[in-house]
């Protein structure tokens, strides 16, 4: 009789995903094991994360691995990754407009080129170039202005004509007869996409090895704060004492803010976006038209991602509108006028919480205990290594890193504005 393999096998749940396991997992139908170690609600944290993006989870993860915090929970009102962190185009870049911004963002740049490594797990960073193109005088004075304040901070970025865009674009309508002529653009090598699922899911993985607790379906409905200080959270899950609170939320952080007693200069707007059918790569680089408020980028699968400025009004709105959509399609065809045949197969929204400047409010509030990593705009997916890394800091020695410093809260008191208009997303 010829004994079936699987019964030499174990059918033990599989771990580790290496080869073997992988072969074992494939011939056995075991169960994996699940990347997220299930925990009940404690009634105490030692820091209380709310919002399971990538902003909250590199928190975590930071927290753990460079200060040994583990007494963490992470809590998402949904499942994790299911907010910005599913619902934005995934495009990483530093070529910002202030100092500031540039050294911020370039330090995420760092940090996401060696994440697979620290991670352990693949998150598909691809280096493809970046390329925001100017189509009038006044935008190639902006790319100028950000180039040379680039490559003053050591990035990667210089300003292109015509002629090299279509070396990098072959389908690029670059002659002056385009229905916007392309006047030059601001390249930079460095930029490129990411897997965002596999940022969120890479985090969390090592966050609940290491023992934090993750808990998803578990919304904040209060928090507690007295004599100034915070004292913690109250959930649809019961309530949670801490002596930190971290606001990691996006699209409801005013709201959260507003419960500790917190006011934030934030409005919320959807920004949409949409996917293509997958087609065979064509498109390396990621171009982005500030003029046209449009950006496409090829995934690694083949489909084209494109997106669009924030909608005109304010609004919780999660999903694309067919008006809107045909619009930024149409943008798209005044670029690269060959994808006429290409069919979309779906478009969604995220929420971005603006701020009057454009850029993020990172560290203390008033409340004791109470810190905000808030107001992530249209640029928080390609900042969560660098935010998460810097508020890990702040909760484990209570100083504000020098990195953050100039995003606090105060500034909007104390007339100190970050403007970056110029370099946000399709910012002209
Ligand atoms: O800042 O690169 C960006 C961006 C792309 C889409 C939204 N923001």
């Amino acid at each position: 009789m010829v004994r079936p393999l699987t019964s030499k096998l174990s059918r033990r749940p599989v771990k580790k995903y290496s080869a073997v396991n992988i072969l074992r997992q494939g011939i056995t139908r075991a169960p994996w094991a699940p990347v997220l170690v299930p925990h009940e609600l404690r009634g105490r944290y030692d820091v209380v994360i709310i919002g399971g993006g990538v902003h909250g989870l590199a928190t975590a993860h930071y927290l753990a691995s460079n200060h040994g915090i583990t007494d963490v929970a992470v809590l998402d009102k949904s499942y994790i990754g299911s907010g910005g962190s599913g619902r934005n185009t995934a495009i990483l870049r530093s070529n910002y407009l202030t100092p500031e911004g540039v050294r911020f963002y370039d330090r995420s740049m760092e940090l996401y080129r060696n994440l697979a490594a620290d991670l352990n797990f693949n998150v598909m960073f691809a280096k493809r170039g970046h390329l925001t193109l100017a189509h009038n005088d006044g935008s190639l004075r902006t790319m100028r202005w950000r180039a040379e304040v680039n490559k003053l901070q050591g990035v990667d970025s210089e300003v292109v004509g015509p002629a090299e865009i279509k070396k990098l674009v072959p389908y690029m309508d670059t002659s002056e007869h385009a229905r916007y002529p392309i006047l030059g653009a601001l390249y930079h090598p460095p930029g490129g996409i990411i897997r965002h699922d596999a940022v969120v899911w890479g985090y969390a993985r090592q966050v609940s090895a290491r023992g934090v607790h993750i808990h998803q379906d578990t919304e904040v409905r209060g928090i507690d704060v007295a004599g100034g200080k915070v004292t913690g959270v109250r959930t649809n899950r019961g309530d949670v004492a801490a002596g930190t609170v971290l606001n990691c939320t996006a699209g409801w952080s005013s709201l959260i803010s507003e419960m500790a007693g917190v006011s934030m200069p934030v409005e919320t707007f959807p920004l949409q976006a949409a996917v293509t059918e997958p087609v065979r790569p064509f498109l390396d680089a990621v171009v982005v038209s500030a003029s046209l408020h449009v950006y496409v980028s090829q995934t690694d699968r083949g489909e084209l991602v494109f997106g669009a400025s924030v909608d005109p009004f304010g609004s919780y709105s999660m999903r694309g509108s067919l008006e809107f959509i045909e619009g930024l399609a149409g943008h798209v065809l005044e670029l690269m006028p060959s994808l006429a045949k290409l069919r979309l197969l779906r478009s969604w929204a995220g929420l971005c919480d603006m701020t009057p400047d454009f850029s993020p409010i990172m560290g203390e509030t008033p409340v004791q205990g109470f810190l905000i990593d808030v107001g992530w705009g249209t640029y928080g997916f390609k900042a969560g290594p660098v935010s998460g890394e810097a508020m890990a800091e702040l909760v484990a020695t209570g100083k504000t890193p020098e990195i953050i410093a100039p995003f606090d809260l105060a500034r909007f008191t104390d007339d100190r504005l970050m403007g970056e208009k110029g370099a946000a997303s399709v910012g002209h």
